[in-house]
């Protein structure tokens, strides 16, 4: 029941906590073992009760720079004092105009133009719909299926969760989008367990985009949507080769290839994105998260000249792109954005994290052989640990891992089930990589 008597004058910590439904969290059991935070600063968060918690998480992808950086909070109050909002349509802001400039220089050339959005979600909404818009313009009308990936994450809107696949996230929302198929995910345990990077088996999925295309015609394919590598099903790295033949099959057919880099953006990979670490240029390609370092929220999908420039006819009175968003651009995120670029740039994060990348990836295999450890993968500044399910409770050991990472250990991580994923901020130091691996290990232990 909502408590709804007074609440004492001061208090720093609300005694109810009833109200707020909790997005993509165990409601009931959060609210009897709280994991509430109060404050961060570079690579950790101060907990409500004053403990310092190490953060292998960063933030939730986001905080590559690590936490509390002056640089890019003082940039949003300055900016809030001089332009709280504009409207994204008809109007425009110098610095949405700088940001996406920049953005742009960032991404692989042939990616120039860059649309705002505020989120992952709406990043992956908006990828899929310019796909849609642009076979239309373009005289193929009849393209209009999408595919995604089994094991797939594209966010929460209709969209993004009818292309994505996982199961948990697909079936309680009924039929989502019609004429969406998926491509099979990546990974095989057994021709690939503990692969540092990508691995090795694996190419030969991408083939299956030829099946597809057998069973549907090409004619009535838009786009395919994948993440270079899969984040929130528990970090899947692409095997060698893979994005490379995806992007000869969907060439071959005139199909769009999206690169949904929402995680592997700006420098998780150890590149400003993971299309310059493959070499292969997509379509189109999302982000959100790192952009802002997480301070304001942001998202957006860089765009091919060639997909831009088809839209660009038409009276100039007309507006070319019917879609967009009323925080698209907004005044603070890009302040956020400009400032968490600049130290991208002067401290040579992505640069660090291909560095540290061999280290990182020693240390997390380290924890191979520890009880229930029936996998381990690496890539770039991330990693997966598998863990063996309960039989009586898939999910259980990954929760109980969590929670003795946080109330017990000092540690922030991130759990799939039953796979913790680790994927720090790109400062982390090799000590603090080491302090994390052991705390991991006492975690292992913990929920054995
Ligand atoms: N695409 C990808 C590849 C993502 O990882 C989204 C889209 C959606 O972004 P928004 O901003 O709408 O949430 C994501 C989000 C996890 C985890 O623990 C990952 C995400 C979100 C929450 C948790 O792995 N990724």
């Amino acid at each position: 029941m909502l408590d709804k008597s007074p609440l004492p004058a001061a208090v720093n910590v609300p005694n109810d906590l009833a109200a707020h439904w909790m997005p993509f969290t165990a409601n009931r059991a959060f609210k009897k073992a709280p994991r509430l935070l109060a404050g961060a600063k570079d690579m950790h968060y101060i907990t409500v009760d004053g403990r310092k918690i190490i953060d292998a998480a960063a933030g939730m992808w986001c905080c590559n720079a690590g936490h509390g950086r002056t640089q890019i909070s003082s940039a949003i109050a300055k900016q809030a004092e001089a332009l709280d909002y504009a409207p994204p349509f008809q109007f425009g802001i110098p610095q949405a105009f700088e940001l996406a400039s920049r953005i742009a220089d960032l991404a692989p050339a042939g990616l120039d133009h860059v649309f705002f959005c505020n989120s992952g979600s709406e990043a992956a909404d908006t990828a899929l719909k310019i796909a849609l818009a642009y076979h239309q313009i373009n005289g193929q009308g009849t393209r209009t299926r999408l595919i995604g990936r089994e094991r797939g994450y594209h966010g929460v809107g209709f969209g993004g969760t009818s292309v994505g696949g996982i199961v948990n996230n697909r079936k309680m929302f009924g039929t989502l989008l019609a004429g969406v198929d998926h491509l099979p995910h990546t990974y095989d345990r057994d021709k690939q367990a503990f692969s540092k990077g990508e691995p090795e088996y694996g190419a030969h999925f991408a083939d299956e985009l030829e099946r597809l295309v057998n069973l549907h015609g090409a004619s009535t394919i838009a786009a395919v949507i994948v993440e270079p590598m899969a984040g929130s099903t528990g970090v899947l790295p692409a095997p060698k080769g893979y994005l490379k033949r995806l992007r000869e099959i969907t060439h071959k057919h005139g199909i769009l290839l999206i690169f949904d880099e929402v995680i592997t953006g700006y420098g998780r990979l150890g590149f400003a994105f993971a299309a310059e670490r493959y070499g292969v240029l997509p379509d189109m390609l999302t982000f959100a998260k790192g952009i802002t370092n997480g301070a304001a929220p942001m998202g957006g999908v860089i765009v091919r000249d060639t997909i831009h420039d088809a839209f660009m006819t038409g009276p100039e009175h007309a507006v070319e792109l019917t879609h967009g968003y009323t925080y698209s651009a907004h005044p603070l995120a890009c302040a956020a954005g400009l400032a968490t670029l600049d130290i991208y740039r002067d401290e040579k994060l992505f640069e660090r994290a291909n560095k540290l990348e061999p280290k990182f990836a020693d240390a997390v295999m380290s924890l191979k052989g520890l009880p229930n450890v029936v996998d381990i993968r690496t890539v770039g500044l991330t990693a997966g640990i598998d863990l063996a399910p309960r039989p009586d409770l898939p999910g259980k050991r990954g929760f109980d891992g969590l929670n003795s990472a946080f109330h017990d250990n000092d540690l922030m991580l991130r759990v799939a089930g039953d796979t913790l994923a680790l994927t720090p901020p790109l400062i982390v130091t090799e000590e603090q990589v080491g302090e994390i691996i052991e705390k991991v290990a006492k975690v292992i232990r913990a929920v054995a």
